[in-house]
């Protein structure tokens, strides 16, 4: 039998999960590659598919029953599930509470919550019956702290947290390993969606000073599954270093 892990990843077309996938790929883990623009999963796996199998996925993570029934789709090779990467997510808006838009509220907590419990309920049944499995929780620093005009967006963040630590402690008895990485600032298309396809807005985040790369965090995300079967990294924060908070960055 292959000893070959595979990895289901959301949120695979961009920025950290993107690199998580090629990260992965180089260390010839089969891949599970899911989002909504499949011309990017297709790309991605043309890219990657001479270092391992990938598959990919088309599914909006709001969707219940099309989370349940793209998992319920994957081929024979793929079906068995060892490390799955909640990483589809985004910020939308940034706004005073009193001047928030509900469309973007549903979004961040539709996608960010909901989504991420979604995908999990259709892997982690799989996991409990072969009492194995990892899972790889990308949260935020903004799950760890709250800034001004974050709010909403800290909340699902904060939500992933529990989540995180809900699933430590229920998945305990069946020895499945669940962990985050929670970054700070990363140069993605993050900002890009947050105000919505406002690029100079979106490059003024990273300007003056070095943010995180979404490699920086994919080198994490394969040192986290890649550690031997007794050692859970189970919560992980990372920022770049002139960042010390969310609200403060040194930049020159
Ligand atoms: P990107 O915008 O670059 O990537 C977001 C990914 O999420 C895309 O692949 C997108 O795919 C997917 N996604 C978004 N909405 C949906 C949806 N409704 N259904 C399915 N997939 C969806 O951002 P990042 O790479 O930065 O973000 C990845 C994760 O990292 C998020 O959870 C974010 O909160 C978190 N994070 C980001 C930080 C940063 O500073 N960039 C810092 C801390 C955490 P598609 O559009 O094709 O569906
Ligand atoms: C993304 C980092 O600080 O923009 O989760 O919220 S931040």
């Amino acid at each position: 039998m292959s000893t070959t892990k595979t990895a289901f990843i959301t949120g695979a077309t961009s920025g950290i999960g993107r690199e998580i996938a090629r990260e992965f790929a180089k260390h010839e883990i089969r891949l599970i590659l899911c989002g909504r623009r499949q011309e990017r999963l297709n790309e991605l796996q043309a890219e990657l598919r001479s270092h391992t199998e990938v598959h990919t996925l088309n599914f909006d993570v709001r969707d219940k029953d099309k989370v349940a029934a793209a998992v319920a789709s994957l081929p024979a090779n793929f079906q068995k599930i060892d490390i799955l990467i909640n990483n589809a997510g985004n910020a939308h808006g940034l706004d005073p509470i009193q001047k928030g838009s509900l469309d973007d509220w549903d979004a961040m907590l539709d996608i960010n919550v909901k989504g991420l419990l979604y995908v999990s309920n259709a892997i982690i049944p799989q996991m409990v019956e072969r009492n194995a499995g990892q899972i790889l929780n990308i949260g935020s620093t903004a799950g760890k702290e709250v800034y001004p005009n974050g709010n909403v967006y800290c909340a699902s963040k904060h939500a992933v947290d529990a989540l995180n630590q809900g699933m430590r402690l229920d998945l305990n008895a069946h020895g499945i390993r669940v962990g985050a990485i929670n970054p700070g600032l990363v140069e993605t298309e993050f900002s890009d969606v947050r105000f919505k396809g406002d690029t100079d807005r979106a490059e003024k985040v990273y300007q003056g000073f070095q943010p995180l790369t979404p490699k920086d965090v994919a080198e994490t995300a394969y040192f986290i599954v890649s550690r031997p079967a007794h050692v859970n990294i189970a919560d992980l924060t990372m920022m770049c270093t002139a960042q010390a908070s969310s609200t403060i960055v040194k930049k020159s």
